[in-house]
């Protein structure tokens, strides 16, 4: 019998109350049932989102550096529990163990740089044009907000939403990606246990249609922080638009490696396979673009091909393997899809094209690690998000040009350039419009410090992790204290030197 597993709301474990579950499935092995999940609607949102709003009343007024000791005490947590927390997660989304790892990481760096900022959370104070008047202004929390989450980096990516909101002081209802249900009670386990209060912070699992949608609709939710797809973020972005509901969205990416013609190739070559083939390609940071000079370029794709050649497919759990499998069959159609398109369009296909079916990858959704040569800015392959591993090529034959191509897409999430010359560099980092970008770097691995996000269809104008994230999750109040013992209008009672 698998394990059935349950919502989190108000300090109790409780079923969908229609009883629905769901199956969630190991990708690299779909006998593999990891358990039955609650299959949550409107009414669990909304006992959720009562009990949220419940807690803010108190956790609102819990001082800061009292709010930061449970996320000390959670990184703690998350550090000892790490490699089973990994283990977990490569069973149910399937990056490599080293990745999964990586992104319990993220979770421990982020718990202890928001555990930091429970004793700053620093606001400005300011001189007031008046005399004996005092100016400040300060953050304070908003109430209750609603994270909605992708499955590709299943708690890193919560730990930059949910660690922000509360240490600004919000509580949160939080509804996982479908695929990753395990790792979000994890995750939320980990705080209760560091001794999170109840209805701070409650779980809701399900798909988007019954459990997302109804917190983007929800009255009583503040804020909606989302990552995920750039159709269903443009859905709730219009929903939250009608009721001037904050929102923060995190969406595709296209991005993009510049390799130039004075660049080491060992390192770009090293940086586009795993720019471009770490997570399977399932990153938004994803390297599935390299834009090569043309003095470089036929030494670049033989030396990019050679390596991606050698790339160890198979189940993430397994020592050695390098690339797991996609997420699944849905995702691995989407990625046969573009092959075929790619194909159509009449670029070169160098290395893979197929999915993997023999044999030990017979039960799994692999594919071969894919690339394509002589791709042209303008094929749908070098426009559009595959979240897969597939990665095109493109000949240009300058700077300028490279410039113009990494600019010339929809998304603006990261972007990298491989080059020896300082000038080069500062003209890329100046001009390719991106939220994120590297210099002889590939384009995925953002340190949680930084603020992460992007441009154009990429984001909304937030950004998550950081101490940018503080301003999704807080709103500023300037704050007058007059001390003069009378009435002094602004503007109008100024002393003039
Ligand atoms: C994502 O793909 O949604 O920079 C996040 C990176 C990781 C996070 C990626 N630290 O690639």
């Amino acid at each position: 019998m698998p394990q059935t597993y349950r919502n989190y709301i108000d300090r109790q474990w409780v079923p969908a109350q229609s009883g629905a579950t769901y199956e969630n499935r190991n990708p690299a092995d779909r006998e593999d049932l990891i358990g039955l999940f609650p299959q949550s609607g409107a009414v669990d949102v909304d006992a959720a989102v009562a009990a949220a709003r419940r807690a803010y009343a108190s956790w609102r007024l819990v001082p800061a550096p009292g709010r930061a000791e449970i996320l000390y005490r959670a990184a703690q947590l998350f550090r000892e529990r790490k490699d089973r927390f990994a283990d977990d997660m490569t069973r149910e989304m399937g990056k490599v163990l080293a990745e999964t790892a990586g992104d319990v990481q993220e979770a421990i760096d982020m718990s202890y740089l928001m555990a930091g900022e429970g004793r700053r959370l620093f606001g400005q104070t300011t001189p007031s044009e008046l005399r004996n008047k005092f100016a400040m202004s300060i953050r304070q929390p908003i109430g209750v907000c609603g994270m909605i989450t992708a499955w590709n980096f299943p708690m890193a990516v919560p730990s930059w939403k949910i660690l922000p909101a509360l240490i600004c002081g919000n509580t949160v209802v939080f509804k996982p990606a479908e695929e990753a249900p395990l790792t979000a009670i994890n995750f939320v386990q980990t705080l209760i246990d560091a001794g999170l209060p109840a209805g701070v912070l409650n779980l809701v699992m399900g798909d988007g249609p019954g459990a997302a949608a109804p917190i983007v609709e929800h009255p009583d939710v503040a804020v909606v922080s989302f990552t995920g797809s750039t159709d269903t973020g443009r859905r709730i972005n219009e929903t939250c638009a009608r009721t001037f509901k904050k929102v923060h969205l995190e969406m595709g990416g296209k991005n993009v490696i510049l390799v130039m013609d004075d660049a080491r190739l060992d390192l770009a070559v090293e940086g586009a396979v795993w720019g471009g083939f770490g997570t399977t390609g399932q990153r938004c940071t994803a390297a599935s673009r390299v834009v090569v000079h043309e003095a470089v370029y036929d030494s670049f794709v033989e030396r990019f091909v050679a390596r991606a050649r050698q790339l160890v497919v198979g189940d993430g759990r397994r020592d050695g393997v390098q690339m797991g499998p996609s997420i699944h069959e849905e995702q691995l159609a989407k990625v046969v899809e573009y092959v075929d398109i790619g194909r159509n369009e009449g670029a070169r296909l160098v290395l893979g094209g197929s999915r993997l079916s023999d044999g030990a990858f017979a039960a799994g959704c692999f594919h071969e690690p894919t690339i394509f040569a002589d791709v042209t800015p303008t094929m749908r392959i070098a426009r559009e998000e595959i979240f897969g591993p597939v990665v095109s090529v493109i000949k240009v034959r300058s700077l300028d040009e490279a410039i113009a191509v990494a600019n010339d897409v929809a998304y603006g999430l990261s972007a990298a350039i491989y080059t020896q010359d300082i000038n080069n560099a500062f003209t890329a980092m100046r001009d390719v419009y991106t939220g994120l970008f590297y210099v002889n770097a590939p384009t995925i691995g953002a340190e949680v410090h930084l603020p992460f996000g992007g441009v154009k269809a990429t984001g909304n104008g937030h950004r998550e992790a950081g101490i940018a994230a503080l301003d999704v999750f807080s709103e500023w109040k300037s704050i007058y204290v007059d001390f003069s013992g009378r009435l002094q209008r602004a503007q109008m009672d100024t002393e003039q030197i």
